[in-house]
């Protein structure tokens, strides 16, 4: 039932269904990333097949010449022979066979492949086909990439987020196991069948997955409530562009920054540093990509609840990426499928250390807007950071308060928690200007009413 590849399961073909729908350069994109969904997830890639179909939805994907061709780069292991040479299919093309151009070459033999990976989506039914057909383990991008994200959650929350995901995806999946087990056919009720049983437990698994998500989204709403009167700030954007390493740089935290796809499924917050009064806080949030399951969209709905409470947002791109705006189109969608709502936006095109001068031009010209950084560059850094401190600022609201030299106290936690623009020494009060958000500068002044 876990989709979890086994060790020794890692030299991946790649197959890719080009349909009048999805084709060209889009498809090869889309390749190229499912390679690298693959080499997070530790398989090393061998090759790369392509073909024209109408659609993704034949009973065994591909034509059984096709098939054929590929269970002799998997070991002949499965049903289909290697001796059918006519297609069956003769709407279908063959587009592309050859190793994939970005993959390191070690010499592996081609015909080494010990999981198949497709770029599409495919039923349960399909699955199995093509596994019966090949002899070796199946793979659909949804697939894969459940998987990436079941390994790295960390926090209690993403854990829950995944399995819930992971569950939804597997369920229909799961077969009639043909191994008698016996510790499992003793919980079965009367006229149940072992697959009846396993989808049962499914079932109330997920259940109680839910009951215990419930809670714990409970109490970060409490948390995200505290924080409220707080400017936030959210990182968002495609995985890889860069979010956690910002986040590292502005922040002075240890945010994980891996180049791996989805290395931070879970919002981290951290205050702006250095520290600034009011504080202001900083959130890193999951990457998104294309065609991601919508279980986990669905999922990911409380961990983007920062980017939903946030003042400020900062859409970071990996601007050395040539699909970088198709990625931020997949970002703009994702965001507006879960209701964040247009606040205060900045565009980062990041990874400037990897551009020429005249690729940062032209991309200035295009996007004249948006701040160009490299998070490996302090000096954009800090440009960066003030870009914040002074968004910040516009938003706060400037005040003299009458601090009288009785009222002990108040102006070192004035000190701590605004921003002091002016103090003046009167005879038997201070006279102090601050800047600070509406709600804390109300506050204040009905403390000093009752003082
Ligand atoms: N050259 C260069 N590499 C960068 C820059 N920013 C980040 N990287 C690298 O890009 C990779 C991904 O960075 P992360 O910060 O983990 O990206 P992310 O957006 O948080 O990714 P997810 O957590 O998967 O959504 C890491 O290897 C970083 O070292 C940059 O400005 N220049
Ligand atoms: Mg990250």
């Amino acid at each position: 039932m876990q989709l979890t590849a086994k060790a020794s399961l890692n030299h991946a073909l790649l197959i890719s269904i080009c349909t009048p729908d999805f084709k060209g350069d889009e498809a090869t994109e889309s390749l190229a990333e499912l390679a690298r969904l693959v080499t997070t997830l530790g398989f090393k890639v061998v090759g790369t097949q392509s073909q024209k179909q109408s659609s993704t939805k034949k009973v065994n994907v591909l034509g059984l010449g096709k098939l054929a061709e590929i269970a002799h780069l998997t070991g002949n292991k499965g049903e289909v022979s290697v001796e059918v040479e006519e297609d069956d299919d003769l709407s279908e093309e063959l587009v592309d066979e050859t190793p994939f151009a970005d993959i390191p070459s070690d010499n592996l033999p081609f015909a080494c492949a010990d999981v198949v990976v497709f770029d599409c989506d495919l039923s349960p039914s399909q699955l199995r086909n093509v596994e019966n057909q090949l002899g070796v383990e199946v793979f659909d991008r949804t697939g894969i990439i459940i998987e990436i994200f079941s390994r790295h959650a960390r926090t209690k929350t993403a854990k829950l987020q995944v399995e819930i995901a992971r569950l939804n995806y597997v369920a229909p999946r799961l077969r009639e196991s043909s191994c008698g087990d016996k510790e499992r056919q003793m919980g079965k009720g009367a006229g149940e069948t072992t697959l009846e049983l396993n989808r049962r437990k499914v079932r109330d698994q997920l259940a109680e997955l839910k009951r215990e998500l419930v809670s714990v989204q409970d109490e970060m709403k409490g948390r995200r409530t505290q924080r409220a009167e707080l400017f936030c700030v959210a990182l968002v954007g495609y995985t890889n562009a860069g979010k956690s390493s910002l986040m590292r740089a502005i922040t002075g935290s240890d945010v994980e920054g891996e180049n791996k796809l989805f290395a931070t499924l879970d919002t981290t917050v951290r205050a702006l540093f250095p520290i600034t009064q009011p504080r202001i806080l900083v959130s890193d949030t999951v990457g998104f990509i294309k065609k991601l399951p919508h279980d986990l969209v669905a999922s990911f709905h409380s961990t983007l609840a920062e980017a939903h409470d946030a003042s400020l947002l900062l859409y970071v791109v990996d601007a050395s990426d040539a699909s970088f705006r198709a990625q931020l189109d997949v970002v703009h969608g994702v965001l507006e499928e879960v209701g964040v709502e247009d606040s205060k936006k900045l565009l980062i095109l990041n990874k400037s250390d990897l551009l020429s001068s005249e690729q940062e031009q032209a991309l200035m010209e295009e996007f004249p807007e948006a701040m160009m950084t490299s998070a490996r560059n302090p000096a954009d850094v800090s440009k960066l950071h003030q870009y914040i401190v002074g968004v910040a600022q516009d938003e706060m609201i400037e005040e003299e308060i009458i601090v009288p030299y009785t009222a002990k106290g108040i102006i070192g936690e004035i000190r701590a928690s605004m921003s002091v623009t002016k103090e003046d020494y009167e005879f038997d009060h201070i006279k102090v200007t601050v800047r600070s958000n509406a709600i804390d500068l109300a506050r204040l002044k009905k403390r000093m009413l009752s003082l």
